[in-house]
């Protein structure tokens, strides 16, 4: 649902003001902690961001995809641990439920995934099967009124907060490929689960992603998501529209280091003037001028074709693509024109280079793009 332009006006600077009083100031801090501050995440509840894609029958602001993506293009402006605290919520952990639960499934989760009473977390990669999602072990045997789980997966964003997970697992072990793979929705208390340690990674802190291991993890077969042998369909239509929200997440944040840098190029002086004045420092902005402004109109335009009912996948692939790859050359380029401080921890600059290098491997390498985009032309093109 599109929201009136003045709603959509006051969403989008509300959000503007909260990321840029309360979260910027915070930004060392949480990387240093590797935790999104308590005040933060009950100050996320109060302006309903958990529910951003959640329909309002069920407590959330059922923003249309290109609202999400303008609320995205604010969050992006600051570390992407922020938006992780809310991401699944709004994205790969609740989709499924929204687009194939059942009445009853719905109301069960999906306002408490909206009040970010739950959280919601999305475990399709594991140890063997990341890109090639199609290949995963994880079981889930029936067994009279039940589904019994065992497996592990891998990289879980927020497993360890989960009280829900969105579960692919092999349902039909005879057939190896998409079309024995089922959906669920496991509540995260269900005996026979663990959760491993939080990962130590390049960037991203405050963001946590573990293991998740079922053993002999039994839940009620009420509990699956759509048709039994529909999980990996459930899974890519999760990922479309997930992959628009990290391209947006991708142009805030060039965006934001675009930002830093223009005022970088003001202030620093070198031969007698601001590096701004030196054509070689202008170049690089306007390269990343252009680069973020190309992304920004291709998010907005596949989110505005999807809101009118088209199927997006190449277009949220192109725009996953192009944008994780521009955040990572303005990333590059803000280090370049900040030179020893931007390669120094103080101005954060080098945080964000860091930060950024996971968008491009994240909901889908940006090699899995590049073959989704060319799969859909060779279909396609006459
Ligand atoms: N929407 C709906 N259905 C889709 C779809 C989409 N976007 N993409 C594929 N499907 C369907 C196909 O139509 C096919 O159905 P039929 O068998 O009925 O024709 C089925 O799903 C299998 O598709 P396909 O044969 O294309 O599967 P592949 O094993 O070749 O894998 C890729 C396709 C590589 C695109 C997929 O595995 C992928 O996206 N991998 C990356 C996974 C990923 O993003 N991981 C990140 C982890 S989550 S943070």
């Amino acid at each position: 649902m599109s929201l009136e332009p003045e709603t959509r006006a006051q969403l989008i600077e509300t959000v503007r003001r909260f990321v840029r009083e309360k979260c910027v100031p915070l930004e060392a801090k949480v990387a240093e902690d590797d935790l999104v501050p308590d005040s933060i995440v009950a100050e996320m509840r109060s302006l309903g961001l958990f529910g951003l894609s959640i329909p309002q029958a069920y407590g959330g602001l059922e923003l249309s995809m290109e609202d999400e993506v303008l609320v995205c293009l604010e969050l992006g402006q600051t570390s992407p641990a922020f938006r992780s605290v809310i991401g699944t919520n709004v994205g790969i952990g609740s989709q499924g439920v929204v687009m194939f639960g059942t009445e009853a499934q719905k109301q069960a989760w999906l306002p408490k995934l909206a009040s970010g009473e739950v959280i919601a977390s999305f475990a399709l990669t594991e140890p063997e099967a990341g890109s090639d999602a199609a290949s995963l072990r994880t079981t889930a045997i029936r067994d009279g009124s039940d589904y019994v789980v065992n497996g592990t997966k891998r990289f879980i964003t927020n497993a360890n907060r989960a009280g829900m997970f969105t579960l692919l697992a092999r349902s039909d072990p005879s057939k190896p490929g998409a079309s024995g793979i089922s959906a669920f929705i496991v509540p995260a208390r269900t005996p026979g689960i663990s959760i491993g340690k939080p990962e130590k990674k390049m960037g991203q802190q405050g963001a946590q992603i573990c293991d998740v291991v079922f053993q002999d993890a039994r839940m009620p077969a009420h509990l699956r998501l759509g048709a039994e042998g529909d999980g990996f369909k459930l899974a890519m239509k999760v990922l479309d529209r997930g992959r628009l929200h990290i391209a947006a997440m991708c142009v805030g944040a060039a965006e934001r280091l675009l930002r830093e840098c223009v005022s970088y190029a003001r202030e620093r002086r070198q031969f007698g003037r601001p590096i701004g004045d030196f054509q070689l420092i202008q170049a690089m902005l306007a390269d990343s001028r252009t680069e973020s402004y190309a992304a920004r109109t291709m998010v907005l335009d596949a989110a505005r074709k999807r809101d009118s009912g088209e199927t997006v996948t190449e277009e949220a692939a192109c725009a996953k693509y192009f944008a994780s790859e521009m955040a990572g050359r303005v990333a590059d380029r803000a280090v370049q024109i900040f030179g020893g401080a931007g390669y120094v921890a103080d101005h954060g600059i080098e945080r964000f280079y860091r930060d950024v290098r996971i968008f491009r491997i994240y909901e889908g390498t940006s090699q899995i793009q590049q073959l989704v985009i060319a799969r859909h032309l060779l279909q396609s093109v006459e």
